[in-house]
């Protein structure tokens, strides 16, 4: 390296714009620089080694370093670094890629739409949802129901399905045809109720809805089986297989996000198998690939499939790399390496259960209210009297004290308001995941001891 963290981070201050940050606070605080991965582990410029807990983005979920996906990558940028899948050609990535999908993907679906990350997928669901209806003949169905703060991208339409308001308020948001309703956060909305009682309301909410807006004029449903940016909200088990109840009596579309949940992540292949319904369109981007290379796309069920086939003639949309050959070739390599590791049974039978249980332990530190799992994913709600779960004011930001500890520590745990979140790649050991506990319980002694040295307790 020839050049100093400082004179890295004067750099990135003077010309890099990074994603959801505030300029100037980052400029005068200056960026952590990551160099290098390995399995689980990163390190930065300044020679920490950090166990990443959220795997890069919720999507290195193979680990860092795995040969395979570099080999597999570098033999296609020599063969054929590009081609594109527009006017009648192809490559032969793309196609063994979309077979492998169809393979691996619940049986509805056949076909895949490929695009470069998850937010252009969920433009490509808006455009196949309304294409569906017009060919049905029933345009006036446009309406695509979503719910508060869920996490669908950051493209005009991608941000308009999430429903994050800070992002609507920045740009005019929700474009038209976008209805949201309350989300499945029991720890929030359904104290009093039994997890499965909150579930079943919850669900009636997107009834209500339909009803409100007229049934003839809703075209879709679309969520996240666990809501991931939003903090991992696992709904109650009688979520899903009545929101599925409610959009088939109305004969509503309804869409799965996969974005996080796809690849494994929830100890399934996709997360709508762990939560028991069966999508007609499904986004994935993130773990297809492990994040090594860009890709995305759509899984299009046999129910739209057919008609955009057989009476849709010519779909007015898609990218220059809507089947990158070498973000395929990625995800071939990638989607093998699961199969041949048995990852995701792995997570379902070993990691996931292991890691619910370590998360079971630190439910009894004072600081944690709420603690929920799902396969590779965990959440600790942060909260100041653990009796009442009387929550910390907004302004102490209370989950960027813990991460900050987390990060001196050596951990990357991500903070959703006060919610303390993890999403590790799919790879550890048990050792490994007895590491990341015992990490977890330190950086929250430590929060604890911060917390009450500020008289916030
Ligand atoms: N859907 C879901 C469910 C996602 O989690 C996207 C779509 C958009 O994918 P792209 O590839 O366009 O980013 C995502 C992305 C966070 C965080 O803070 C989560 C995501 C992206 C950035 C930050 O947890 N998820």
């Amino acid at each position: 390296m020839t050049r100093t963290t400082r004179q890295w981070q004067a750099a990135d201050a003077a010309h890099h714009l990074h994603p959801f940050t505030d300029f100037k606070s980052l400029a005068e605080r200056g960026s952590r620089i990551i160099v290098r991965g390995d399995n689980i582990y990163l390190w930065d410029s300044e020679g920490h080694r950090i166990l990443d807990g959220m795997s890069g983005l919720w999507c290195v979920n193979v680990g860092y370093g795995r040969k395979e996906l570099v080999q597999a990558a570098t033999h296609q940028l020599e063969t054929l670094p590009f081609y594109n899948s527009f006017f009648q050609t192809t490559t032969q990535p793309a196609i063994e890629l979309a077979e492998l999908l169809a393979e691996v993907t619940p049986p509805q679906f056949n076909h895949v739409f490929f695009s470069g990350s998850g937010s252009e997928g969920n433009d490509t669901v808006v455009r196949l949802v309304r294409r569906y209806w017009d060919l049905m003949g029933q345009p006036e169905r446009q309406i695509i129901i979503s719910r508060h703060n869920a996490y669908h991208g950051s493209t005009m339409a991608g941000a308009s399905l999430g429903g994050m308001w800070g992002m609507h308020e920045q740009g005019g948001l929700p474009i038209p045809g976008i209805a949201h309703i309350e989300q499945p956060f029991w720890f929030d909305h359904g104290q009093g109720y039994t997890r499965d009682e909150f579930g079943l309301m919850a669900a009636r909410w997107l009834e209500d809805k339909i009803q409100a807006l007229g049934p003839d004029k809703v075209a879709a449903f679309i969520g996240e089986p666990v809501q991931g940016a939003g903090g991992v909200i696992v709904p109650p088990a009688t979520y899903w297989p009545e929101v599925q109840r409610i959009c088939d009596r109305h004969g509503i579309l309804l869409v799965s996000d996969e974005v996080i949940c796809g690849f494994g992540r929830t100890g399934n292949w996709f997360g709508c198998e762990t939560f028991g319904f069966r999508p007609d369109l499904m986004t994935f981007a993130k773990g297809v690939t492990s994040g090594y290379i860009p890709l995305g796309g759509v899984m299009v069920g046999e129910r739209i499939a057919r008609v955009m086939i057989d009476q849709g003639g010519e779909f007015q949309h898609g990218y220059t790399y809507s089947g990158h050959p070498v973000g395929c070739a990625v995800g071939i390599a990638n989607i093998r390496l699961l199969q041949r590791e048995g990852i995701v049974e792995r997570v379902r039978d070993e990691l996931g259960p292991h890691l619910a249980w370590h998360f079971g332990e630190l439910a009894d530190h004072p600081l944690v209210g709420e603690v929920q799992t799902c396969g590779m994913m965990g959440a600790l709600h942060l909260v100041r009297d653990k009796a009442t779960d009387e929550r910390f004011p907004s302004r102490h930001e209370v989950g960027m004290v813990c991460r900050a500890h987390c990060f001196a520590n050596g951990l990357v745990m991500r903070a959703v308001g006060d919610r303390m979140i993890v999403a590790p790649p799919l790879v550890m050991t048990i050792d490994q995941l007895d590491e990341m506990g015992a990490l977890i319980r330190r950086c929250l002694d430590l929060t604890l001891g911060d917390l009450q040295g500020r008289g916030w307790l």
